[in-house]
């Protein structure tokens, strides 16, 4: 791993993905204990891709997030403890208790939602990109998507109208080579997704995704190029999911082509491999475990927010749930 940032910006990153792994293993926790309602699809090992590609991006930009989208959020500087009451269903919660953990959104932080149509947020943070280019802001928008939503109609027309127009939108996929039980190799003949760049005009950059400074450099090129008004970029980001697919899928699927995969990829902990990089350089262990002690207590906090919080009232089941335009 490369390493040329200062001090502060590295506990920074260490903060940010640290806080997403532990946010996830109390999500998992919920469920496991039968306190959330639905399901949660979990980012553990993949923490690297939302803290690298966030820490690129100034405060007015804008995000466009997946079913998968509790990193993103964290990593944008959401609210844990309005996410984890939304995760409950209470009222608290970003969107009211209403939308659970796939529609939580954050438009003060310029998070467009977590979306639970695959492909869904790929339109939408085109067309925030459509905007600021068209008010003549300087905001940049990034679109995360998984690997399948790349097979989604939404991801051609989107991306092939955001380099015809130029516009300042970067598409980052998250390749953890699934999408739920099918493996991407069985439904796509490019190695690389993005390969398919080449078809739109616009480059296409393969990074690390276990490699936070990896995917945080080729992101700040790739939102430099989209604010100077040279158009998008699509970067892939190659990952592993820890989990199945959901909270309460056991994956019995994976490994058929390998049986050392999840081995293989787990090894590769994007936060295990960044703390050691953290104490090669310019941190001590004592530090590391001060900061993990402070966010302990926040994520804790946040988890005791959302229990304490009531559920919204049954008389407001309409409320809030369309706008008059
Ligand atoms: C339009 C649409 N089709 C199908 C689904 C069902 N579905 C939910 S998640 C998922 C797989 C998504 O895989 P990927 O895009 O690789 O993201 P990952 O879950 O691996 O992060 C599917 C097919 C859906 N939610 N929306
Ligand atoms: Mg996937």
């Amino acid at each position: 791993m490369e390493n040329k940032y200062s001090k502060k910006q590295l506990m920074e990153l260490y903060e940010t993905m640290y806080k997403m792994r532990r946010f996830e293993e109390e999500v998992f926790e919920f469920y496991k204990k039968g306190m959330m309602p639905g399901l949660a699809h979990l980012y553990l090992g993949e923490e690297a891709i939302a803290t690298g590609v966030c820490a690129a991006l100034q405060e007015d930009d804008y995000i466009g997030s997946t079913h998968r989208g509790h990193g993103h959020l964290v990593a944008r500087g959401a609210r844990i403890d309005k996410m984890m009451a939304e995760i409950l269903g209470k009222e608290d919660g970003y969107s009211r208790g209403k939308g659970g953990s796939m529609h939580i959104m954050a438009m003060d932080k310029g998070i467009l939602g977590a979306n639970g149509i695959v492909g869904g947020e790929i339109p939408i943070a085109t067309g925030a990109a459509y905007a600021a280019k068209y008010r003549g802001t300087d905001q940049v928008a990034v679109s995360f998507m998984g690997d399948s939503a790349t097979n989604e109609g939404t991801f051609h027309e989107s991306i092939n109208m955001a380099a015809a127009w130029n516009l300042p939108v970067v598409y980052v996929i998250e390749n953890n080579l699934y999408g739920i039980s099918v493996d991407i190799r069985d439904v796509t003949n490019t190695l690389n997704l993005a390969d398919r760049a080449i078809g739109y005009g616009i480059p296409g950059v393969v990074v690390d995704g276990m490699d936070v400074f990896a995917v945080h450099k080729v992101t700040e090129e790739a939102v430099e190029r989209a604010r100077s008004g040279h158009g998008p970029t699509l970067i892939e980001c190659k990952t592993y999911r820890w989990q199945g697919h959901h909270v309460g899928d056991p994956a019995t699927y994976r490994e058929r082509k390998d049986p050392n995969e999840k081995t293989i990829w787990m090894e590769k902990c994007p936060l295990r491999s960044f703390r050691s990089v953290l104490l090669d350089s310019k941190i001590t262990e004592k530090e590391l475990v001060k900061l993990e002690a402070e966010v302990d207590k926040e994520v804790e906090a946040a988890v005791q927010f959302a229990i304490d919080s009531p559920y919204p009232d049954p008389a407001e089941a309409y409320k809030d749930v369309y706008t008059d335009m």
